[in-house]
């Protein structure tokens, strides 16, 4: 920095020195000029008035005295001297100091006599005292040049009748001249002194303040993020002004630290020999399957989406376990994502193919916006998939509505997904497809007929339920057909895979192999396979249902399915900041909600009928009832997102828990005490973590469920170790989270039963419980479950596939190998194949 600061001064000394001088000099030229040329002028002017009455007084012809008649012509003593010279150069008379010219005559003589005409010039003469003033002025500054003194002479040819006979010379003093030349120049010294001091603190200070300091600043923060003792957000107001440069130091620091975290897992990973899966691992671990494939994602809801409101436009990151798990991968491998255009001001932010590069302030991975109609969404979504699909699939006694007009709608959508899909996988060898849910049942089918070299998996995130139920849906045969057009299917449990081959069983010419757990169908051969979803794991221990993303919203939106809910808070937490919020104290909660009682018993869903609320309100009511010692002592808080609101049923739903809730709090509550509280609205990830913290129990009393991540999001939520959680058979999550205590929803006696139990478990059981559930979801993450889908659906072998092709007649069944993860059940007797 001192030598940075001793070069930036001698730059501008040199700099600001070398201008000022230049500049003076030409000042002072331009000065002396105009002196000059007024002292000549002069001078001339004089001459040219005594030459007439010179001329005058030789014409009478008489002798005259010609000093005398000099000295009487100058009058006064400023005016030049003056003297008169005959043709050979003699001095006839003179008045006024003037130059030593005894031996010989100024050359302005000489050669006014020869050209007979006027001549002037400036001239030097050794200093002789006459003029010693500005000769000892110019001696002092300059002591080794010899002193002169400077004159301008000016002479004017005299005649007679014509007939030259004489020069008039005119003598001006010219060391003033030199005098202000000198005096101008040590003006300007002063001048250029002053100015350099001025520019050279100023600078200084400026360095200091805007540089110096910040980066000064920088350095200590650099220096404390590389011991770990700072936040990467910290950064960006130390940088001050050289906030670009702080942008790019913070995501360079955000990309270290997320480095040093990785590789600190995985030395703790080796460490333990545990199995843990990390965003980090499972990036590698993709990226090493797909070899030079990549991966095309395609799902109906977006992970960014652009919404305008009050005037700006806001990208909202739905915080779906589907984007905690996807992302990391095609942040990677720079994939593709696929999905519907959803947001109001979406179409504002794509190129001319729909596409657009996110995340958005650092864009390394595309997003291909697919755009649907009002009619199309209406049909498509809320129509077959919401009112169709979703009850056919889900056991809760709704009836499922289909309508011919709502499959068209379904078969359209799907085809034009598979139009866009196509467009972006035109020229790519060997792409990896990776479809989402029951939205796209049509698509592996519309890719594999166009794209055979593609490989395929479609994860199914809800129930399928057994082959008579699903036997309702008028196209079942299509819907099956399909999805066995991928290479392989996941489900969340090995039940729902062994419905869906008894479906396929039941309904098309296809071969089953019930021992390797695969349909091979038109030639082609499919895997199914159990893939139990799960929740992100931070390594800091702290609940991170969604991926964060800085400068964007983290939210879900209305109506959104598995974990698509809107929060439209700002600042949503990422894995980053979550720790931030772990300090909130459960009782500042109870302060905020005006909860009078101690304990909290909390329910997390959409408004879904589907998630059993209302069973949950009549277990509380009758809690309140047959145990009145926790009225005034209990608290349930159910959040219920609003969803699916346009959808008769979810409409009836909303009023049916509204109704419900007024009853059990008309019935119970006192002046201080509130037995239900019901928050409808989408809360953000740090909210939903501060309620899981604070609950004593959590209830999931779905009536079925594929699997259900509030489950596991509040047992991820509970680094204290603490809590109890309830959760419905019915819910896949029930067949992992052994240690809760799982009830059957439509018990509402045993429900209570369960609650009670909870709340008086002895601490250590709690704990015990809490512990075991913990590890297995740390160790059956979120990152794990991607892992094993996309390594299975790469290792399908194509090649083969596509050497044996077209197929003819039955052929011997042969699965894709390998196919990691637990073997399916198998089961008694003999192979059951149909042809
Ligand atoms: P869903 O039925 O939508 O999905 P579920 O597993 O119940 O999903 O998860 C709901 C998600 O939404 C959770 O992440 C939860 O935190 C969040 N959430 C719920 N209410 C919220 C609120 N008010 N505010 C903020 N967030 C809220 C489908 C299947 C499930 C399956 C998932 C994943 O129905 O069985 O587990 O997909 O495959």
């Amino acid at each position: 920095m001192h030598f940075f600061r001793m070069r930036l001064l001698g730059a501008l000394l040199l700099g600001i020195t070398l201008i000022s001088a230049g500049s003076t000099y030409f000042d002072v030229l331009a000065h002396k000029h105009s002196m000059r040329s007024d002292l000549a002028r002069r001078t001339q002017w004089f001459g040219a008035g005594l030459e007439p009455q010179i001329e005058q007084q030789y014409a009478t012809g008489t002798k005259v005295d010609w000093g005398e008649s000099l000295r009487r012509l100058r009058q006064n003593p400023d005016q030049p001297s003056v003297a008169l010279l005959d043709l050979d150069g003699k001095l006839l008379g003179s008045a006024g100091d003037l130059p030593p010219f005894e031996k010989k005559a100024p050359v302005v003589v000489t050669q006014s006599l020869a050209e007979g005409k006027e001549v002037g010039a400036f001239v030097r003469t050794p200093a002789s005292g006459t003029n010693g003033t500005a000769a000892s002025e110019s001696n002092r500054l300059f002591p080794f040049w010899p002193a002169t003194n400077l004159w301008y002479e000016d002479a004017i040819p005299v005649r007679q009748g014509g007939r030259l006979v004489g020069s008039l010379l005119m003598t001006a003093d010219g060391d003033y001249i030199r005098a202000e030349s000198m005096d101008l120049w040590r003006r300007s010294f002063l001048r250029i002194a002053a100015i350099v001091v001025l520019v050279v603190v100023v600078t200084l200070l400026m360095v200091r303040w805007f540089f110096q300091q910040p980066v000064k600043r920088a350095a200590e923060w650099l220096r404390r993020l590389r011991r770990g003792e700072a936040d990467v957000e910290d950064g960006a107001h130390e940088f001050g002004d050289l906030l670009p440069l702080a942008r790019e130091v913070s995501s360079l620091a955000e990309n270290l630290t997320q480095a040093r975290v990785a590789a600190e897992t995985e030395a703790r990973l080796r460490d333990q020999a545990e199995n843990q899966w990390t965003a980090d691992r499972l990036a590698v671990h993709v990226r090493d399957r797909l070899g030079g494939g990549q991966l095309f994602v395609v799902s109906n809801r977006e992970p960014y989406i652009h919404m305008r409101q009050k005037g700006h436009s806001e990208c909202i990151v739905p915080p779906s376990g589907l984007v905690t798990a996807i992302e990391p991968i095609l942040l990677a491998c720079d994939g593709t994502w696929i999905a519907h255009g959803s947001g109001s001001d979406d179409a504002a932010f794509v190129d001319e193919f729909d596409r657009l590069r996110v995340p958005p302030e650092d864009g390394r991975y595309t997003l291909r916006r697919v755009w649907l109609n009002a009619e199309e969404e209406a049909g498509y979504y809320e129509g077959f998939a919401n009112e169709g699909l979703w009850p056919l699939c889900h056991i809760a006694h709704t009836r499922p509505i289909f309508r011919a007009n709502d499959w068209g709608y379904y078969q359209a959508v799907n085809e034009k997904f598979a139009e866009a899909l196509l467009e972006e996988i035109r020229g790519k060898e060997h792409p990896v497809i990776f479809v989402q849910d029951y939205h796209f049942a049509l698509l592996p089918r519309l890719i594999k007929s166009a794209r055979p070299d593609a490989r395929v998996a479609i994860f199914w995130h809800i129930p399928w339920p057994n082959p008579e139920s699903f036997g309702i849906c008028p196209w079942q045969a299509e819907l099956v057909d399909g999805m066995l057009g991928a290479d392989v299917l996941g489900f969340h449990l090995q039940a729902h895979c062994n419905h869906f081959l008894q479906t396929v069983d039941r309904v098309l010419e296809a071969r089953t192999d019930w021992e390797h757990f695969t349909v091979r169908r038109k030639g082609h051969v499919s895997a199914v396979r159990p893939y139990p979803i799960s929740v992100a794991w931070d390594e800091r221990e702290a609940v991170s249902p969604g991926a964060g993303q800085s400068g964007v919203v983290h939210g879900r939106g209305e109506g959104m399915q598995f974990g698509d809910l809107a929060i439209l808070k700002k600042n949503g937490a990422g894995q980053g900041s979550v720790g931030k919020f772990m300090d909130l104290e459960p009782d500042m909660l109870r302060s905020e909600l005006g909860i009078g009682g101690e304990q909290i018993v909390l329910g997390v869903d959409r408004m879904d009928y589907t998630k059993g609320i209302v069973e949950r309100l009549l277990a509380i009511e009758l809690l309140f009832q047959e145990h009145p010692h926790y009225r005034g002592e209990l608290t349930f808080i159910q959040i219920a997102s609003p969803s699916r609101t346009r959808i008769p049923r979810y409409a009836d739903l909303r009023s049916e828990v509204e109704h419900t809730v007024d009853r059990i709090n008309d019935k119970f509550q006192t002046v201080n005490w509130k037995p239900v509280i019901l928050i409808q609205r989408q809360c953000s990830h740090e909210e939903v973590a501060r309620f899981y913290r604070a609950a004593d129990i959590c209830l999931v009393t779905s009536l079925h469920d594929g699997m259900n991540l509030v489950a596991k999001e509040y047992v991820a939520a509970r680094n204290d170790g603490d809590g109890v959680l309830v959760l419905s058979k019915f819910a896949g999550a029930a067949q992992e989270l052994r240690d809760a205590l799982v009830v059957n929803p439509y018990d509402t006696a045993r429900v209570t039963e369960a609650i009670v139990t909870g709340l008086s478990m002895p601490a250590e059981e709690r704990r015990l419980r809490m512990r075991r559930m913990r590890h297995h979801v740390k160790e059956h993450n979120v990152y794990r479950w991607a892992s094993r889908i996309l390594a299975d659906v790469c290792a399908v072998r194509i090649e083969d596939e596509l050497a044996t092709e077209p197929l003819s007649g039955p052929q011997p069944v042969s699965g894709p190998q390998p196919v990691s993860g637990p073997q399916p059940v198998r089961r008694e007797g003999p192979q059951r194949m149909r042809a």
